[in-house]
């Protein structure tokens, strides 16, 4: 195997060892009348922690994508979203933000960001323009099935596996035809975008069939309710070791970055699988 790249704004990410993408929701804080700034105090210091703890990028996001949670309204997003990435950006690591909406990629790859996180995989009008104007950013590319507000009434039927990977294949075409190099791209399979709990766990056993699509996974299993549904905990805020053990199991099968909220403990994880791997191929032919 080839040690692949993912080349974005300011950084080339080696992607020879699974990374770690630490999430940083910036949500308005209720506590406080000092509005934004208080929120952006909060989550550069949820950043600055991330980093302590081991995080290789940090991916921040203004609005809850959880399903059935209300859109946020772009001024709003804007608000919370691009003070916090123009500070994070001074942080050393790359910086990704997790939003479908093009008017906050351009503003916040202004701002500084090194990635564009998109849930729509740039479906919705104008985003793909953003990422094929701009000469660097990386980009996430993830399956949904249907939207935020409806994928979970109507699931998708079938075998995902195959649906999944041409939608990430075609998105893939739709950028590289617009002049976007395919290191920039990474794809997501979206664990728990409009798949059921057993269409989840095919796309996590199954992974290396969407590894075939040649660019490299992000998986994000972090406190997702199917991780609820095979454990039987229901606080999200619980799911540390369902999550730890699916980002493992995810690196396992050729994820190159795992997409979490508890960064110590899948580093720590990570470290244990890590050195299982570095015996099994021998220390000199280490790849
Ligand atoms: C993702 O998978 N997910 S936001 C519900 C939860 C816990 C977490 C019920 N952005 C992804 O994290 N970006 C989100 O408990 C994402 N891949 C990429 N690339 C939803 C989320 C969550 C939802």
């Amino acid at each position: 195997m080839t040690a692949s790249l993912w080349r974005t704004s300011r950084f080339a990410i080696d992607l020879a060892r699974p990374q770690v993408m630490g999430i940083v929701n910036v949500t308005p804080d209720s506590f406080s009348d000092g509005g934004a700034h208080a929120s952006t105090g909060a989550a550069l210091r949820h950043c600055i922690q991330l980093l302590e703890e081991g995080a290789d990028i940090l991916d921040i996001g203004g609005e809850s994508t959880r399903p059935g949670s209300p859109a946020v309204p772009l001024d709003e997003e804007l608000a919370r979203v691009v003070p916090v990435v123009r500070e994070a950006a001074r942080l050393g690591v790359p910086v990704s933000v997790d939003t479908y909406k093009p008017e906050v990629m351009r503003a916040v790859l202004d701002a500084g960001a090194d990635i564009v996180n998109d849930i729509w995989a740039l479906r919705r009008p104008g985003a793909v323009e953003v990422v094929a104007s701009h000469p660097a950013c990386g980009v996430c590319l993830m399956h949904m099935h249907r939207d935020p507000q409806t994928m979970q009434m109507a699931p998708m039927s079938g075998d995902v596996v195959p649906v999944v990977r041409e939608f990430l294949e075609e998105r893939t075409a739709a950028l590289t035809e617009r002049g976007v190099a395919p290191e920039r791209i990474v794809l997501d399979p979206g664990v728990g975008f409009g798949k059921t709990v057993e269409q989840n766990f095919a796309l996590l056993a199954r992974q290396g069939e969407l590894l075939m699509s040649g660019r490299p996974l992000l998986a994000g299993w972090s406190r997702k309710s199917s991780l609820g549904a095979v454990t039987g905990i229901d606080a999200a805020g619980e799911r540390m070791v369902p999550s730890v053990a699916a980002a493992v199991l995810a690196a396992d099968r050729g994820a190159a970055i795992v997409r979490v909220h508890d960064v110590r403990e899948t580093v720590a994880a990570l470290a244990v699988w890590r050195a299982m791997k570095q015996e099994h191929r021998g220390k000199d032919s280490r790849q």
